[in-house]
């Protein structure tokens, strides 16, 4: 039987700024809070750094030829914040936008649609210490930032995200303090999330204000808890989590509300404004990022416990491909989004390059396809998914974990920086080709 997909789904490869670019200092660039994290040791496994990453500042031609090649026809990508405005505000650097200039019109002369993504949580450092996120002040220089991102390439780019996860900037960056700027305080954290969706409702209105026919949206990663334990305690905890988690993002872009138990429940949370909230509800589509279920059990959730029945990817995470069924679900009917992106999805394994230069990356294929199915099944139930871009094009930065981890569907040789299609990058080429893919029941 073959899974199909609609002839006008949207298929793309995605990546980030800081995770491929490397060319950290070049041409003008301002240091980010993720340069200044990684400078500073402890942070990274292995002390890796993003200096050189897979030198795509340098490599973006080769790396747009080998995406035709695959036939991708959508390529979402994030604009570095310190490239274009080296202290966050004042002057731009020409070098920065000739650079984006450059990429844009060399992807659209190989066929290729650009996806932009204009936070990828590479704050400029200079911001970071005139306040950071959690000062209501950020949200202007934001704007002003998106702005000029829109006069830049609006009248060839359509296709805009203000923000990257918000939640991942908001809990790991101020509340966790495992990703930059490292910090550990959850009214800060819980600050930073208000400001990054006001952010958002501003950028959308600004970049509108300067192409009506732009597309904007935000990117969030869907927490969806999982009750292995079924138990009461656990039960309580996703009550609550799933509101913070997933609604205080949500609800003020898609429905103009702040969930009330985040008010009630916690006594960091922040003052909302009601003229705020209209700001907020402002989108075009919101992507979803689907990797795996945060599992529960006696009250505590985990990312990464070894709960024997799953099996695990190189990032210690369960493959639970039904809990992104009922996260693209959720979005559609809790959250009634109307136009729904899969802008993320993908898994890391233990890659291995044989002397032909091939990589056969079972695992990675078989994920791909339970989740593709899984995606095809919530469009049967009505969710509106118009398209799916696969986490990530090639291998990367993985933040906190370095290069070890490889989300790619193009292995990349961080020795020689020689790409090689990986055995998962020629199936999704297929599936693309092919609107879909043949099922054997
Ligand atoms: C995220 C980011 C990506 C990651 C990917 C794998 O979702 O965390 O958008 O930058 O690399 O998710 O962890």
């Amino acid at each position: 039987m073959k899974i199909s997909f609609p002839s006008n789904f949207k298929w793309g490869v995605a990546t980030a700024a800081f995770q491929i670019e490397g060319a950290w200092n070049e041409d003008g660039k301002g240091e980010s809070i993720w340069d200044r994290f990684c400078h500073t040791p402890g942070h990274i496994e292995r002390s890796d750094t993003g200096d050189i990453a897979c030198d795509h500042y340098h490599r973006y031609p080769e790396d747009i030829k080998l995406m035709q090649s695959m036939n991708i026809p959508n390529y979402r990508f994030s604009v570095s914040w310190p490239r274009i405005y080296p202290n966050g505000k004042g002057a731009v650097n020409q070098n920065g936008l000739d650079f984006y200039n450059k990429l844009v019109d060399t992807l659209l002369k190989a066929g290729i649609e650009p996806w932009i993504t204009l936070y990828h949580w590479d704050l400029p450092q200079a911001l970071h210490d005139e306040g950071s996120w959690p000062e209501r002040k950020i949200t202007d220089y934001f704007t002003t930032y998106a702005e000029t991102m829109a006069k830049a390439l609006g009248d060839r780019v359509k296709n805009w995200m203000t923000f990257n996860e918000p939640w991942v900037v908001s809990f790991m960056g101020y509340h966790e303090g495992v990703f930059a700027p490292g910090e550990t305080s959850e009214k800060r954290a819980l600050q930073t999330a208000y400001h990054l969706m006001l952010a958002h409702g501003k950028a959308y209105s600004a970049i509108k204000s300067i192409h009506s026919d732009a597309r904007i949206g935000f990117t969030h990663n869907y927490l969806h808890y999982h009750n292995l334990g079924r138990d009461e305690k656990s039960a309580q905890l996703i009550n609550y989590k799933q509101h913070e988690s997933n609604g205080i993002f949500l609800e003020p872009v898609s429905l103009g509300n702040y969930p009330e138990i985040v008010l009630e429940q916690n006594a960091n949370a922040p003052t909302v404004h009601p003229d705020d909230l209209k700001v907020m509800n402002q989108y075009d589509f919101i992507g979803i990022q689907y990797y795996f279920d945060v599992l529960v059990a006696n009250g505590e959730w985990s990312f990464d416990k070894p709960f024997p029945i799953y099996k695990r990817t190189e990032m210690g995470w369960p493959v639970t491909p039904v809990g992104f069924y009922e996260s693209i679900m959720s979005f559609a009917t809790e959250y009634q989004v109307k136009d729904i992106i899969v802008t993320e999805n993908g898994s890391a394994w233990p890659d291995t390059l044989s002397p032909e230069g091939n990589v056969f990356d079972d695992d990675r294929q078989h994920y791909l396809i339970d989740h593709l199915y899984q995606l095809r099944r919530a469009m049967d139930d009505g969710a509106p998914v118009s398209g799916y871009f696969a986490w990530a094009f090639m291998d990367n930065f993985e933040w906190k974990h370095g290069y070890r981890p490889r989300f790619g569907l193009v292995y990349v040789d961080y020795g020689s920086q020689k790409r090689h299609i990986k055995e998962s990058g020629h199936l999704f080429s297929k599936i693309i080709q092919e609107k879909g893919f043949e099922c054997i029941v």
